[in-house]
């Protein structure tokens, strides 16, 4: 009885998430799912991409967290269009759904979607909830911090199964970490052999620029 009723609520979700994906689609808007555990450096990623890409595309953020305001703060704080959802006002969900997405692109303007040219949602911080719900963006990327260890491809497997992207975030960290680089490449080849790695530290800058260079050529097609 629980399965059917988890199985409908996921059935309803992606119908939800189909809409989305279609809708911006029709106005041309290049869109990703940014997913990792609290902390793993989301945000922080997100506004050392915006302060690259911001002179050559229009970008705009959906911010998801349980609550407070205050990621949506830092990004505005770039002078992006930023909508936060806080799920504690809908039930706390440790994850964002399709249904949420939909309601944050129905609140802003209507000219003021149009004009993006892409859409970056953050998701709430969990490794595991955000990974099972399609919100109708048009690739997942998720965030690994080295702090958070090497074994955890194996053991949270579906983000990084669905993920068109690793950004593994705090390499400045590494050398005070026992992160195992061998290790960690091959569990998640075991996991998802198409998944493309980018280590970076958005800290020091360290390789961000591969990995906006990356996206820019991913929203071209
Ligand atoms: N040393 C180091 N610290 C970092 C790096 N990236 C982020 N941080 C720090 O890690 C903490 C969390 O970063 P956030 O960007 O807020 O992480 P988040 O994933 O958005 O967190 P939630 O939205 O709460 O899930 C902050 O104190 C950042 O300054 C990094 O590359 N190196
Ligand atoms: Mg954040």
């Amino acid at each position: 009885m629980e399965i059917k009723v988890l199985q409908r609520i996921l059935k309803a979700n992606d119908g939800i998430a189909r809409e989305n994906r279609r809708y911006l689609t029709e106005k041309g808007i290049f869109s990703l799912n940014l997913m990792s555990s609290p902390g793993a450096g989301k945000t922080s990623i997100l506004e050392r991409t915006i302060e690259r890409l911001r002179e050559r595309l229009r970008l705009g953020v959906i911010e998801g967290d349980i609550a407070t305001s205050r990621d949506a703060e830092r990004i505005g704080r770039l002078g992006v269009p930023v909508l936060q959802i806080n799920t504690d006002m809908i039930g706390g969900a440790c994850h964002l759904d399709a249904n949420m997405i939909q309601n944050a692109l129905r609140e802003w303007e209507p000219g003021e979607v149009e004009a993006l040219d892409m859409l970056i949602v953050e998701n709430v911080g969990n490794l595991v909830c955000p990974a099972e719900f399609d919100i109708g963006t048009d690739m997942s990327a998720m965030v690994l911090s080295v702090a958070e260890g090497d074994d955890k491809p194996k053991k949270y497997p579906l983000m990084f199964t669905i993920s068109e992207v690793l950004l593994l975030n705090k390499m400045d960290l590494i050398e005070h970490t026992d992160f195992d680089m061998e290790r960690f490449r091959k569990d998640v080849a075991d996991v998802n052999p198409r998944i493309r790695i980018f280590p970076l530290s958005a800290k020091t800058g360290e390789g961000l620029e591969a990995w906006c260079d990356w996206l820019v050529k991913r929203q071209e097609g």
